[in-house]
C-alpha cells in the first residue's frame, strides 16, 4: 500500500482510439506513471480498453487503470495527453477535419483545466500545430506548458532511415526533422551527425553508401510519406505514436531537460514567431520551457520560414 504522503504521477490520455490507447499500453509497459487515465466519449469503448489494459497488470510496473466518459476522470493529473479527433467521414476533406478538432480543442481544453489545473497538456490531434496553438488560447495557460508532440515521431523515423543507411544503432545518430508536422516538414542536414560526425561529412563505412544528397532527398521524401503508407495499409498509425508520446511524457514526468523537437509556441526563433511549430526544445517538469537555436543553412531557414508561414495560414482560417 502507498503511504498517503507519497508524491506519485498520474497520466491521463483523452481519446482511447488507436494513437490513445497504445500510448496508455506503452505507458504502462514502462511504469511511466502510477495511475493511468482513458477519457473517451465512447463508454463502451473506454470501459473495454480499460479492461483488456488491467488484465495485463500481472506483467507490467505496479499502475493503477481508470476510464470514463467523465472528464473528472483525469482529475489532478500531472500530465493529460490529447489524441481525440473528430473522426474523417467519407466525403469530408481535410480542412472540415481541421474545423472540427479545433472546435473540440475549444470545448475540452477548458474542461480538462477544470479538473486537472496544475497539468502539463501534450496535443497529439492533428494538424498538431494549429491544434497547440487553439489549444494554448482556449486553456489559457502559459505557452509552455502546452505543446504538441509535433515532430518527434517525423524524427525518429528519419533517425531509423539514416541508421539503417550508415549500419549504425539508431541511438548513434543525431538528427531532427524541424516546421509543421506534415508535408512541410524539413529535415536539418546541415546540422546531423553519426557518431560525432558532421551527417554532410559521413564517408560510408565499407560495403555502405554515403548519404550523398540524392540519397538524402530520398530519405527526406521517405519520411514524409510515410504515414500516408502506413495509413494506406492499415488505416492508423499508432506504435511509433505511442512510444513517442510516452517518451515525451517521461521526459516532463522525470524533469529530464531532454532536447526534443516538440511543437511549442514560438516567440522569435531566427525572426518566427506567433506560431505553434516544432524545433528543438527542452522538456521538463515545466513543459517545453526553452527552443535551441539550431545553426541553419540559408535553405534550412528559408524552408522553416514557408512552413510557420503555411501553419499560420491555417490559423488563420479559423480565427486563432
Ligand atoms: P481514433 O482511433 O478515431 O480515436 C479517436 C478517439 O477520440 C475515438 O475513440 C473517439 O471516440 C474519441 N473522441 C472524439 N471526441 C472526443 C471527445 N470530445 N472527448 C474524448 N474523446 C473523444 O483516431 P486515432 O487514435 O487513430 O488518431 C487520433 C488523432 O491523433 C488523430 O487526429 C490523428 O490524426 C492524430 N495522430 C497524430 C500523430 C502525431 O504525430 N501528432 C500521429 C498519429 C495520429
Amino acid at each position: 500500500m502507498h503511504h498517503p504522503t507519497d508524491r506519485t504521477t498520474k497520466l491521463a490520455v483523452v481519446g482511447a482510439g488507436a494513437v490513445g490507447t497504445t500510448l496508455a499500453y506503452a505507458a504502462l509497459a514502462r511504469g511511466t506513471a502510477r495511475t493511468v487515465a482513458l477519457l473517451d466519449v465512447n463508454r463502451e469503448k473506454v470501459d473495454a480498453e480499460v479492461l483488456d489494459l488491467q488484465h495485463g497488470q500481472m506483467f507490467v510496473p505496479q499502475a493503477q487503470i481508470v476510464g470514463s466518459d467523465d472528464v473528472a476522470v483525469c482529475e489532478g493529473a500531472d500530465v493529460v495527453v490529447v489524441t481525440a479527433g473528430a473522426k474523417q467521414r467519407p466525403g469530408q476533406t481535410r480542412l472540415d477535419l481541421a474545423e472540427s478538432t479545433v472546435n473540440l480543442t475549444r470545448k475540452i481544453m477548458p474542461a480538462l483545466v477544470g479538473v486537472a489545473p496544475d497539468a502539463i497538456f501534450l496535443m497529439v490531434t492533428n494538424p498538431v500545430d494549429v491544434v497547440t496553438y487553439a489549444a494554448q488560447k482556449y486553456s489559457g495557460l502559459p505557452h509552455e506548458r502546452v505543446f504538441g508532440s509535433g515532430t518527434v515521431l517525423d524524427t525518429s523515423r528519419l533517425r531509423a532511415a539514416i541508421a539503417a543507411q550508415a549500419g549504425v544503432a539508431v541511438g548513434n545518430v543525431h538528427a531532427y526533422i524541424a516546421g509543421e508536422h506534415g508535408d512541410s516538414e524539413i529535415a536539418l542536414w546541415s546540422s546531423a551527425s553519426i557518431g560525432g560526425v558532421p551527417l554532410l561529412e559521413w564517408k560510408g563505412l565499407s560495403g555502405r553508401p554515403a548519404l550523398d544528397a540524392e540519397l538524402r532527398s530520398q530519405i527526406a521524401a521517405d519520411v514524409v510519406q510515410s504515414a500516408y503508407r502506413i495509413i494506406g495499409g492499415k488505416g492508423a498509425t499508432n506504435y511509433a505514436i505511442g512510444l513517442a508520446a510516452t517518451r515525451i511524457i517521461e521526459a516532463v514526468l522525470k524533469d529530464e531537460h531532454r532536447v526534443l523537437p516538440v511543437s511549442s509556441h514560438l516567440e522569435d526563433y531566427y525572426g518566427i514567431g506567433d506560431v505553434c511549430l516544432s524545433v528543438p526544445a527542452l522538456v521538463d517538469r515545466r513543459g517545453a520551457t526553452e527552443t535551441i537555436e539550431v545553426p541553419l543553412s540559408d535553405e534550412e531557414l528559408r524552408d522553416l520560414r514557408a512552413s510557420a508561414e503555411r501553419v499560420r495560414a491555417t490559423q488563420r482560417r479559423f480565427g486563432l
